[in-house]
Protein backbone atom coordinates (compact mmCIF):
# COMPACT_ATOMS: atom_id res chain seq x y z
CA UNK A 1 0.00 0.00 0.00
CA UNK A 2 1.27 3.36 -0.85
CA UNK A 3 0.55 6.07 2.10
CA UNK A 4 -0.72 9.59 1.65
CA UNK A 5 1.93 10.86 -0.89
CA UNK A 6 3.39 15.01 -1.21
CA UNK A 7 0.97 15.01 -4.19
CA UNK A 8 -2.07 14.88 -1.07
CA UNK A 9 -0.71 17.63 0.94
CA UNK A 10 -0.24 19.46 -2.49
CA UNK A 11 -3.67 18.74 -3.21
CA UNK A 12 -4.60 19.82 0.28
CA UNK A 13 -3.05 23.23 0.26
CA UNK A 14 -4.70 23.73 -3.79
CA UNK A 15 -7.68 22.72 -2.65
CA UNK A 16 -7.96 26.20 -0.20
CA UNK A 17 -5.76 28.18 -2.91
CA UNK A 18 -8.40 27.45 -5.25
CA UNK A 19 -11.25 27.66 -3.11
CA UNK A 20 -10.39 31.35 -2.43
CA UNK A 21 -9.85 31.86 -6.56
CA UNK A 22 -13.21 30.52 -6.81
CA UNK A 23 -15.20 32.62 -4.75
CA UNK A 24 -12.76 35.84 -6.23
CA UNK A 25 -13.74 34.79 -9.33
CA UNK A 26 -16.55 32.13 -10.02
CA UNK A 27 -17.73 32.41 -14.25
CA UNK A 28 -14.15 33.56 -15.61
CA UNK A 29 -15.44 32.18 -18.48
CA UNK A 30 -18.78 34.03 -18.73
CA UNK A 31 -20.32 30.66 -19.32
CA UNK A 32 -22.81 30.57 -16.43
CA UNK A 33 -23.79 34.07 -17.48
CA UNK A 34 -24.30 33.38 -20.71
CA UNK A 35 -26.62 30.53 -19.69
CA UNK A 36 -28.61 32.74 -17.64
CA UNK A 37 -29.39 34.38 -20.92
CA UNK A 38 -30.60 31.43 -23.16
CA UNK A 39 -32.75 29.32 -20.25
CA UNK A 40 -35.15 31.65 -19.61
CA UNK A 41 -36.08 31.47 -23.32
CA UNK A 42 -35.38 27.73 -24.19
CA UNK A 43 -37.71 26.94 -21.21
CA UNK A 44 -40.61 29.26 -22.44
CA UNK A 45 -40.14 27.43 -25.50
CA UNK A 46 -40.14 24.05 -24.21
CA UNK A 47 -43.28 24.81 -22.17
CA UNK A 48 -45.55 26.32 -25.23
CA UNK A 49 -44.25 23.33 -26.93
CA UNK A 50 -45.31 20.73 -24.20
CA UNK A 51 -48.63 22.88 -23.71
CA UNK A 52 -49.70 22.34 -27.43
CA UNK A 53 -48.77 19.49 -28.87
CA UNK A 54 -47.93 17.21 -25.34
CA UNK A 55 -51.09 14.83 -26.82
CA UNK A 56 -48.88 14.11 -29.75
CA UNK A 57 -48.33 11.00 -30.75
CA UNK A 58 -44.12 10.29 -32.13
CA UNK A 59 -44.54 6.79 -32.21
CA UNK A 60 -45.70 3.19 -31.64
CA UNK A 61 -43.96 0.86 -29.19
CA UNK A 62 -43.85 -2.80 -30.50
CA UNK A 63 -43.69 -6.04 -27.95
CA UNK A 64 -39.88 -6.34 -29.72
CA UNK A 65 -39.17 -3.24 -28.57
CA UNK A 66 -40.18 -4.00 -25.00
CA UNK A 67 -38.06 -6.61 -25.21
CA UNK A 68 -35.11 -6.00 -27.62
CA UNK A 69 -33.69 -2.70 -25.27
CA UNK A 70 -36.01 -0.16 -26.17
CA UNK A 71 -34.57 0.17 -29.79
CA UNK A 72 -36.30 3.09 -31.64
CA UNK A 73 -38.48 4.23 -29.02
CA UNK A 74 -38.60 7.92 -29.16
CA UNK A 75 -38.99 8.34 -25.15
CA UNK A 76 -36.88 10.78 -23.93
CA UNK A 77 -35.07 14.78 -24.55
CA UNK A 78 -31.64 15.27 -25.14
CA UNK A 79 -30.78 18.78 -26.03
CA UNK A 80 -26.98 18.27 -26.79
CA UNK A 81 -26.53 15.86 -29.92
CA UNK A 82 -28.28 13.77 -31.94
CA UNK A 83 -27.59 10.86 -33.97
CA UNK A 84 -27.88 10.10 -37.55
CA UNK A 85 -27.80 5.99 -38.24
CA UNK A 86 -25.88 6.58 -42.06
CA UNK A 87 -24.14 10.02 -41.25
CA UNK A 88 -23.13 9.41 -37.10
CA UNK A 89 -23.14 12.23 -34.44
CA UNK A 90 -24.00 15.90 -34.82
CA UNK A 91 -23.04 17.87 -31.60
CA UNK A 92 -26.02 20.73 -31.82
CA UNK A 93 -26.47 20.34 -35.32
CA UNK A 94 -22.76 20.20 -36.63
CA UNK A 95 -20.39 17.44 -37.22
CA UNK A 96 -17.42 16.37 -36.21
CA UNK A 97 -15.75 17.75 -39.40
CA UNK A 98 -17.20 20.75 -38.82
CA UNK A 99 -16.27 20.92 -34.95
CA UNK A 100 -12.65 20.52 -36.30
CA UNK A 101 -12.98 23.16 -38.71
CA UNK A 102 -15.40 25.57 -36.26
CA UNK A 103 -13.95 25.39 -32.64
CA UNK A 104 -11.04 27.44 -31.26
CA UNK A 105 -7.45 25.00 -31.40
CA UNK A 106 -5.00 25.34 -28.49
CA UNK A 107 -1.95 28.25 -29.18
CA UNK A 108 0.55 27.76 -31.31
CA UNK A 109 -1.95 25.23 -33.20
CA UNK A 110 -4.18 27.60 -34.66
CA UNK A 111 -4.29 26.78 -38.41
CA UNK A 112 -3.82 22.89 -38.28
CA UNK A 113 -4.47 21.82 -34.47
CA UNK A 114 -7.52 19.47 -33.10
CA UNK A 115 -10.50 21.25 -31.59
CA UNK A 116 -10.21 21.96 -27.82
CA UNK A 117 -12.77 20.14 -25.54
CA UNK A 118 -13.35 23.14 -24.19
CA UNK A 119 -15.09 24.85 -26.86
CA UNK A 120 -17.02 21.59 -27.65
CA UNK A 121 -18.47 21.86 -24.21
CA UNK A 122 -19.65 25.40 -24.61
CA UNK A 123 -21.19 24.24 -28.10
CA UNK A 124 -23.10 21.52 -26.09
CA UNK A 125 -23.94 23.70 -23.05
CA UNK A 126 -25.17 27.01 -25.13
CA UNK A 127 -25.64 25.47 -28.88
CA UNK A 128 -23.18 28.75 -29.73
CA UNK A 129 -19.68 28.24 -30.97
CA UNK A 130 -17.28 30.13 -28.90
CA UNK A 131 -14.74 32.54 -29.26
CA UNK A 132 -10.62 31.49 -28.99
CA UNK A 133 -10.67 34.34 -25.80
CA UNK A 134 -14.17 32.60 -24.43
CA UNK A 135 -12.46 29.25 -24.63
CA UNK A 136 -8.98 29.97 -23.16
CA UNK A 137 -10.95 31.67 -20.23
CA UNK A 138 -12.65 28.36 -19.59
CA UNK A 139 -9.48 26.27 -19.78
CA UNK A 140 -8.36 28.58 -16.97
CA UNK A 141 -11.57 28.12 -14.74
CA UNK A 142 -11.33 24.54 -15.29
CA UNK A 143 -7.83 24.93 -14.31
CA UNK A 144 -8.28 26.91 -10.76
CA UNK A 145 -11.38 24.23 -10.29
CA UNK A 146 -8.92 21.26 -10.46
CA UNK A 147 -8.04 20.42 -7.12
CA UNK A 148 -9.06 17.33 -5.33
CA UNK A 149 -9.86 16.68 -1.59
CA UNK A 150 -7.52 14.89 0.70
CA UNK A 151 -9.73 11.98 1.18
CA UNK A 152 -10.35 11.15 -2.45
CA UNK A 153 -6.38 10.61 -2.64
CA UNK A 154 -6.05 8.63 0.25
CA UNK A 155 -9.27 6.21 -1.45
CA UNK A 156 -7.47 6.14 -4.52
CA UNK A 157 -3.86 5.10 -3.11
CA UNK A 158 -5.24 2.74 -0.64
CA UNK A 159 -7.60 0.72 -3.43
CA UNK A 160 -5.91 -2.44 -4.42
CA UNK A 161 -3.75 -2.26 -7.69
CA UNK A 162 -5.53 -5.09 -9.00
CA UNK A 163 -9.05 -3.30 -9.29
CA UNK A 164 -9.63 -2.34 -12.27
CA UNK A 165 -9.23 1.31 -13.07
CA UNK A 166 -12.77 1.94 -14.10
CA UNK A 167 -14.14 0.76 -10.50
CA UNK A 168 -11.54 2.92 -9.12
CA UNK A 169 -12.42 5.63 -11.35
CA UNK A 170 -16.71 5.12 -10.16
CA UNK A 171 -15.26 4.71 -6.72
CA UNK A 172 -13.21 8.03 -6.87
CA UNK A 173 -16.28 9.91 -8.27
CA UNK A 174 -18.48 9.29 -5.68
CA UNK A 175 -16.58 9.93 -3.00
CA UNK A 176 -15.44 13.36 -4.55
CA UNK A 177 -19.33 14.19 -3.86
CA UNK A 178 -18.36 15.46 -0.46
CA UNK A 179 -17.73 18.19 -2.95
CA UNK A 180 -21.27 18.53 -4.42
CA UNK A 181 -22.92 22.28 -4.29
CA UNK A 182 -26.31 20.89 -5.17
CA UNK A 183 -26.55 18.59 -2.73
CA UNK A 184 -25.65 21.24 -0.03
CA UNK A 185 -27.83 23.34 -1.67
CA UNK A 186 -30.72 21.05 -2.09
CA UNK A 187 -30.12 20.56 1.76
CA UNK A 188 -30.72 23.76 2.92
CA UNK A 189 -34.19 24.35 0.84
CA UNK A 190 -33.20 26.13 -2.21
CA UNK A 191 -36.50 26.72 -4.54
CA UNK A 192 -36.34 24.09 -7.29
CA UNK A 193 -35.95 26.89 -9.77
CA UNK A 194 -32.30 27.92 -9.17
CA UNK A 195 -31.01 23.79 -9.43
CA UNK A 196 -29.68 24.11 -12.81
CA UNK A 197 -27.21 27.18 -11.55
CA UNK A 198 -26.41 24.50 -8.56
CA UNK A 199 -25.66 21.33 -11.05
CA UNK A 200 -23.27 23.88 -13.79
CA UNK A 201 -21.45 24.02 -10.99
CA UNK A 202 -21.18 21.15 -9.33
CA UNK A 203 -20.73 19.95 -13.30
CA UNK A 204 -17.83 22.74 -13.93
CA UNK A 205 -16.08 21.31 -10.95
CA UNK A 206 -16.54 17.57 -11.81
CA UNK A 207 -15.42 18.15 -15.37
CA UNK A 208 -12.18 20.13 -13.70
CA UNK A 209 -11.49 17.64 -11.54
CA UNK A 210 -11.89 14.37 -13.29
CA UNK A 211 -7.96 15.04 -15.10
CA UNK A 212 -6.54 14.87 -11.74
CA UNK A 213 -8.64 12.06 -10.57
CA UNK A 214 -8.11 10.17 -13.37
CA UNK A 215 -4.15 10.79 -13.70
CA UNK A 216 -3.86 9.78 -10.39
CA UNK A 217 -5.37 6.52 -10.98
CA UNK A 218 -3.08 6.03 -13.67
CA UNK A 219 -0.03 6.86 -11.48
CA UNK A 220 -0.97 4.72 -8.66
CA UNK A 221 -1.52 1.29 -10.54
CA UNK A 222 1.11 2.01 -12.51
CA UNK A 223 3.68 4.64 -11.69
CA UNK A 224 5.43 6.06 -9.23
CA UNK A 225 1.53 7.35 -7.75
CA UNK A 226 3.25 11.18 -8.15
CA UNK A 227 1.34 13.29 -10.48
CA UNK A 228 2.43 16.90 -12.07
CA UNK A 229 0.75 19.80 -10.97
CA UNK A 230 -1.94 21.65 -12.82
CA UNK A 231 -0.39 24.45 -15.36
CA UNK A 232 -3.13 26.82 -15.28
CA UNK A 233 -1.57 28.08 -18.51
CA UNK A 234 -2.23 24.72 -20.44
CA UNK A 235 -6.02 23.97 -22.34
CA UNK A 236 -7.29 20.65 -20.45
CA UNK A 237 -6.21 18.29 -22.49
CA UNK A 238 -2.76 19.09 -22.42
CA UNK A 239 -2.69 19.40 -18.94
CA UNK A 240 -4.30 15.55 -18.95
CA UNK A 241 -1.72 14.39 -20.60
CA UNK A 242 1.41 16.04 -18.71
CA UNK A 243 -0.66 14.65 -15.18
CA UNK A 244 -0.48 11.27 -16.93
CA UNK A 245 3.27 11.76 -18.23
CA UNK A 246 3.12 12.28 -21.43
CA UNK A 247 4.74 15.73 -22.91
CA UNK A 248 5.16 14.59 -26.48
CA UNK A 249 3.02 17.97 -28.34
CA UNK A 250 1.65 15.36 -30.94
CA UNK A 251 -0.20 13.39 -28.24
CA UNK A 252 -1.64 16.44 -27.09
CA UNK A 253 -3.44 17.10 -29.92
CA UNK A 254 -4.66 13.50 -30.14
CA UNK A 255 -5.93 14.08 -26.27
CA UNK A 256 -7.83 17.28 -27.46
CA UNK A 257 -9.39 15.21 -30.16
CA UNK A 258 -10.20 11.82 -28.22
CA UNK A 259 -11.54 14.21 -25.80
CA UNK A 260 -13.75 15.86 -28.13
CA UNK A 261 -15.35 13.30 -30.07
CA UNK A 262 -16.05 10.68 -27.20
CA UNK A 263 -18.17 13.57 -25.26
CA UNK A 264 -21.42 12.69 -26.42
CA UNK A 265 -23.88 10.39 -28.54
CA UNK A 266 -27.06 11.57 -28.15
CA UNK A 267 -29.35 10.65 -25.15
CA UNK A 268 -30.16 7.06 -25.05
CA UNK A 269 -26.63 5.14 -24.70
CA UNK A 270 -26.10 3.57 -21.49
CA UNK A 271 -23.64 6.04 -19.82
CA UNK A 272 -25.71 9.20 -20.66
CA UNK A 273 -29.34 7.73 -19.89
CA UNK A 274 -27.85 5.95 -16.42
CA UNK A 275 -26.76 9.59 -15.91
CA UNK A 276 -30.07 11.11 -16.88
CA UNK A 277 -32.48 8.13 -15.13
CA UNK A 278 -29.69 8.72 -11.85
CA UNK A 279 -29.91 12.53 -11.82
CA UNK A 280 -33.82 12.71 -12.35
CA UNK A 281 -34.18 11.36 -9.16
CA UNK A 282 -31.96 14.32 -8.14
CA UNK A 283 -28.59 12.55 -6.85
CA UNK A 284 -26.55 14.89 -7.70
CA UNK A 285 -24.12 14.97 -10.16
CA UNK A 286 -21.22 13.43 -8.86
CA UNK A 287 -23.39 10.49 -8.12
CA UNK A 288 -25.31 10.55 -11.20
CA UNK A 289 -22.00 10.54 -13.37
CA UNK A 290 -20.53 7.74 -11.10
CA UNK A 291 -23.42 5.59 -11.79
CA UNK A 292 -22.73 6.49 -15.81
CA UNK A 293 -18.97 5.03 -15.35
CA UNK A 294 -20.42 2.34 -14.00
CA UNK A 295 -22.27 1.86 -17.46
CA UNK A 296 -19.50 3.04 -19.52
CA UNK A 297 -17.71 0.19 -18.22
CA UNK A 298 -19.54 -2.25 -19.63
CA UNK A 299 -17.80 -3.93 -22.56
CA UNK A 300 -20.73 -3.76 -24.85
CA UNK A 301 -20.39 0.13 -24.04
CA UNK A 302 -17.21 1.88 -23.12
CA UNK A 303 -14.98 -1.11 -22.04
CA UNK A 304 -15.01 -2.34 -26.11
CA UNK A 305 -11.81 -0.22 -26.62
CA UNK A 306 -9.66 -2.46 -23.74
CA UNK A 307 -11.29 -5.21 -25.66
CA UNK A 308 -10.32 -4.54 -28.89
CA UNK A 309 -7.07 -4.02 -27.74
CA UNK A 310 -6.56 -7.08 -25.43
CA UNK A 311 -8.54 -8.62 -29.00
CA UNK A 312 -5.74 -7.44 -31.27
CA UNK A 313 -2.88 -8.23 -29.82
CA UNK A 314 -3.81 -11.67 -28.79
CA UNK A 315 -4.39 -11.73 -32.91
CA UNK A 316 -0.86 -9.96 -33.11
CA UNK A 317 0.73 -12.94 -30.69
CA UNK A 318 -0.96 -15.74 -32.77
CA UNK A 319 -0.59 -14.91 -36.15
CA UNK A 320 2.11 -12.60 -36.20
CA UNK A 321 2.98 -8.65 -36.77
CA UNK A 322 1.73 -8.96 -39.98
CA UNK A 323 -0.76 -11.74 -40.79
CA UNK A 324 -2.39 -12.29 -43.93
CA UNK A 325 -5.99 -11.61 -45.03
CA UNK A 326 -6.76 -15.22 -45.14
CA UNK A 327 -5.02 -15.68 -41.69
CA UNK A 328 -6.84 -12.39 -39.99
CA UNK A 329 -10.48 -13.92 -42.08
CA UNK A 330 -9.96 -16.97 -39.78
CA UNK A 331 -9.07 -15.26 -36.60
CA UNK A 332 -12.67 -13.25 -36.41
CA UNK A 333 -14.45 -16.65 -37.34
CA UNK A 334 -12.73 -18.33 -34.60
CA UNK A 335 -13.65 -15.57 -32.44
CA UNK A 336 -17.46 -15.77 -33.35
CA UNK A 337 -17.72 -19.57 -33.20
CA UNK A 338 -16.48 -19.51 -29.28
CA UNK A 339 -19.96 -17.41 -29.12
CA UNK A 340 -17.82 -14.05 -28.25
CA UNK A 341 -18.55 -10.46 -30.10
CA UNK A 342 -16.04 -8.64 -32.66
CA UNK A 343 -15.40 -6.04 -30.08
CA UNK A 344 -15.70 -2.46 -31.48
CA UNK A 345 -17.41 -3.51 -34.86
CA UNK A 346 -21.23 -3.22 -34.71
CA UNK A 347 -23.54 -0.02 -33.10
CA UNK A 348 -27.17 -0.22 -31.60
CA UNK A 349 -27.81 2.93 -33.78
CA UNK A 350 -25.37 4.03 -36.44
CA UNK A 351 -25.52 2.02 -39.64
CA UNK A 352 -22.40 2.83 -41.36
CA UNK A 353 -18.66 3.41 -40.51
CA UNK A 354 -18.76 5.55 -37.46
CA UNK A 355 -17.23 8.81 -38.10
CA UNK A 356 -15.62 9.15 -34.84
CA UNK A 357 -13.86 5.81 -36.95
CA UNK A 358 -12.65 7.87 -39.71
CA UNK A 359 -11.81 10.94 -37.58
CA UNK A 360 -9.39 8.92 -35.82
CA UNK A 361 -8.01 7.37 -39.07
CA UNK A 362 -7.44 10.28 -40.58
CA UNK A 363 -4.99 11.46 -37.11
CA UNK A 364 -3.15 8.10 -37.75
CA UNK A 365 -2.96 8.64 -41.87
CA UNK A 366 -1.31 12.26 -41.32
CA UNK A 367 0.90 10.98 -37.95
CA UNK A 368 1.51 7.12 -38.04
CA UNK A 369 1.21 6.04 -41.45
CA UNK A 370 4.04 3.59 -41.20
CA UNK A 371 2.99 2.20 -37.49
CA UNK A 372 2.49 -1.49 -37.43
CA UNK A 373 -0.60 -1.98 -35.28
CA UNK A 374 -2.34 0.76 -37.57
CA UNK A 375 -1.93 -1.13 -40.53
CA UNK A 376 -3.00 -4.25 -38.40
CA UNK A 377 -6.39 -1.96 -37.63
CA UNK A 378 -6.72 -1.11 -41.15
CA UNK A 379 -6.79 -4.84 -42.41
CA UNK A 380 -9.12 -5.78 -39.64
CA UNK A 381 -11.14 -2.74 -41.57
CA UNK A 382 -11.29 -4.91 -44.20
CA UNK A 383 -11.74 -8.04 -43.60
CA UNK A 384 -14.25 -7.79 -40.35
CA UNK A 385 -17.78 -5.96 -42.08
CA UNK A 386 -18.12 -9.01 -45.08
CA UNK A 387 -17.40 -11.65 -42.45
CA UNK A 388 -20.25 -9.91 -40.07
CA UNK A 389 -22.77 -9.34 -42.92
CA UNK A 390 -22.46 -12.56 -44.22
CA UNK A 391 -23.93 -13.73 -40.65
CA UNK A 392 -27.20 -12.75 -41.39
CA UNK A 393 -28.51 -10.54 -38.36
CA UNK A 394 -26.27 -8.07 -37.40
CA UNK A 395 -27.42 -4.56 -38.22
CA UNK A 396 -24.50 -2.88 -38.51
CA UNK A 397 -21.19 -4.60 -39.98
CA UNK A 398 -18.99 -1.20 -39.74
CA UNK A 399 -16.06 -0.05 -37.30
CA UNK A 400 -17.54 2.29 -34.28
CA UNK A 401 -15.17 4.41 -31.90
CA UNK A 402 -13.71 1.58 -30.28
CA UNK A 403 -11.85 0.04 -33.04
CA UNK A 404 -9.73 2.88 -33.29
CA UNK A 405 -8.74 4.48 -30.29
CA UNK A 406 -6.34 2.08 -28.47
CA UNK A 407 -3.97 1.73 -31.83
CA UNK A 408 -3.30 5.85 -31.16
CA UNK A 409 -2.78 5.63 -27.58
CA UNK A 410 -0.02 2.35 -28.06
CA UNK A 411 1.66 4.23 -30.90
CA UNK A 412 2.55 6.57 -28.00
CA UNK A 413 3.74 5.22 -25.29
CA UNK A 414 0.15 4.54 -23.31
CA UNK A 415 0.03 0.90 -23.19
CA UNK A 416 -2.09 -0.24 -20.28
CA UNK A 417 -5.52 -1.63 -22.45
CA UNK A 418 -7.54 -1.53 -18.87
CA UNK A 419 -7.37 1.97 -18.38
CA UNK A 420 -7.77 3.41 -22.00
CA UNK A 421 -11.90 3.51 -20.96
CA UNK A 422 -11.46 5.85 -18.44
CA UNK A 423 -9.76 8.29 -21.53
CA UNK A 424 -13.46 7.81 -22.50
CA UNK A 425 -15.21 8.40 -19.33
CA UNK A 426 -13.71 11.44 -18.72
CA UNK A 427 -14.27 13.03 -22.01
CA UNK A 428 -18.52 11.18 -21.79
CA UNK A 429 -18.62 13.99 -18.54
CA UNK A 430 -18.76 17.05 -21.03
CA UNK A 431 -21.48 15.19 -22.95
CA UNK A 432 -23.79 13.88 -20.26
CA UNK A 433 -22.76 16.56 -17.21
CA UNK A 434 -24.41 19.28 -19.86
CA UNK A 435 -27.30 17.26 -20.64
CA UNK A 436 -28.00 16.81 -16.88
CA UNK A 437 -27.99 20.86 -16.57
CA UNK A 438 -30.23 21.17 -19.11
CA UNK A 439 -32.41 18.59 -17.11
CA UNK A 440 -32.23 20.23 -13.95
CA UNK A 441 -33.12 23.58 -16.26
CA UNK A 442 -36.18 21.90 -18.01
CA UNK A 443 -37.37 20.73 -14.80
CA UNK A 444 -37.22 17.65 -16.11
CA UNK A 445 -39.11 14.71 -13.58
CA UNK A 446 -37.96 11.62 -11.89
CA UNK A 447 -38.20 9.19 -14.76
CA UNK A 448 -40.32 6.26 -14.59
CA UNK A 449 -41.20 4.28 -17.40
CA UNK A 450 -44.13 1.39 -17.01
CA UNK A 451 -42.38 -2.17 -17.41
CA UNK A 452 -44.95 -5.16 -18.09
CA UNK A 453 -44.95 -8.75 -17.31
CA UNK A 454 -44.75 -11.62 -20.15
CA UNK A 455 -48.61 -12.27 -18.90
CA UNK A 456 -48.95 -8.72 -18.94
CA UNK A 457 -47.89 -8.32 -22.78
CA UNK A 458 -49.97 -11.27 -23.38
CA UNK A 459 -53.09 -10.15 -22.35
CA UNK A 460 -52.40 -6.86 -24.09
CA UNK A 461 -51.69 -8.02 -27.30
CA UNK A 462 -54.75 -10.42 -27.39
CA UNK A 463 -57.14 -7.12 -26.19
CA UNK A 464 -55.67 -5.26 -29.11
CA UNK A 465 -55.92 -8.25 -31.90
CA UNK A 466 -59.34 -9.05 -30.71
N1 LIG B 1 -19.77 -9.22 -33.41
C1 LIG B 1 -20.56 -10.33 -33.38
N2 LIG B 1 -21.90 -10.29 -33.32
C2 LIG B 1 -22.46 -9.08 -33.31
C3 LIG B 1 -21.72 -7.89 -33.39
C4 LIG B 1 -20.31 -8.00 -33.41
N3 LIG B 1 -19.53 -6.93 -33.41
N4 LIG B 1 -22.56 -6.85 -33.36
C5 LIG B 1 -23.81 -7.36 -33.27
N5 LIG B 1 -23.74 -8.71 -33.24
C6 LIG B 1 -24.84 -9.66 -33.07
C7 LIG B 1 -25.54 -9.39 -31.74
O1 LIG B 1 -24.81 -9.97 -30.66
C8 LIG B 1 -26.90 -10.01 -31.99
O2 LIG B 1 -26.75 -11.42 -31.90
P1 LIG B 1 -27.88 -12.33 -31.18
O3 LIG B 1 -29.15 -12.08 -31.91
O4 LIG B 1 -27.36 -13.72 -31.31
O5 LIG B 1 -27.97 -11.85 -29.76
C9 LIG B 1 -27.15 -9.66 -33.45
O6 LIG B 1 -25.85 -9.44 -34.04
C10 LIG B 1 -27.99 -8.43 -33.66
O7 LIG B 1 -27.41 -7.35 -32.95
P2 LIG B 1 -27.54 -5.85 -33.50
O8 LIG B 1 -29.00 -5.51 -33.49
O9 LIG B 1 -26.81 -5.68 -34.76
O10 LIG B 1 -26.73 -5.04 -32.39
P3 LIG B 1 -27.23 -4.50 -30.97
O11 LIG B 1 -27.91 -3.18 -31.19
O12 LIG B 1 -28.03 -5.52 -30.23
O13 LIG B 1 -25.86 -4.32 -30.19
C11 LIG B 1 -23.59 -3.63 -29.95
C12 LIG B 1 -24.98 -3.25 -30.49
C13 LIG B 1 -22.69 -2.43 -30.07
C14 LIG B 1 -23.75 -3.98 -28.46
C15 LIG B 1 -23.05 -4.82 -30.76
O14 LIG B 1 -22.87 -4.43 -32.11
C16 LIG B 1 -21.75 -5.37 -30.20
O15 LIG B 1 -21.79 -6.22 -29.30
N6 LIG B 1 -20.56 -4.89 -30.71
C17 LIG B 1 -19.28 -5.28 -30.17
C18 LIG B 1 -18.99 -4.52 -28.87
C19 LIG B 1 -18.68 -3.06 -29.16
O16 LIG B 1 -17.88 -2.72 -30.01
N7 LIG B 1 -19.31 -2.17 -28.36
C20 LIG B 1 -19.00 -0.72 -28.44
C21 LIG B 1 -20.14 0.11 -29.04
C22 LIG B 1 -19.78 1.58 -29.04
C23 LIG B 1 -19.74 2.13 -27.63
O17 LIG B 1 -20.79 2.15 -26.96
O18 LIG B 1 -18.67 2.53 -27.18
Amino acid sequence: MLSLSSFARRCALSSQTAACLRAASSDVSGLKARLSEIIPAQQQEVKAFRKEFGGTKIGDVTVEMAYGGMRGIKGMVCETSVLDADEGIRFRGYSIPECQDLLPRAAGMESEGEPLPEGLFWLLMTGEVPTTEQVRALSQEWASRASVPPHVVSLVTNLPSTLHPMSQFSAAIAALQSESRFAQAYGEGVHKSTYWEHCYEDAMDLIAKLPTVASLIYKVIYKDGDVTPIDSNLDWSANFANMLGFRDSEFHELMRLYLTIHSDHEGGNVSAHTCHLVGSALSDPYLSFSAAMCGLAGPLHGLANQEVLVWITEMQSKLGSSPSDADVAQYVKDTLASGRVVPGYGHAVLRKTDPRYTCQREFALKHLPDDPLFDLVSKVYQVVPPILTDLGKVKNPWPNVDAHSGCLLQHYGLKEMQYYTVLFGVSRALGVLSSLVWDRALGLPIERPKSMSTIGLKKLVNAKNN
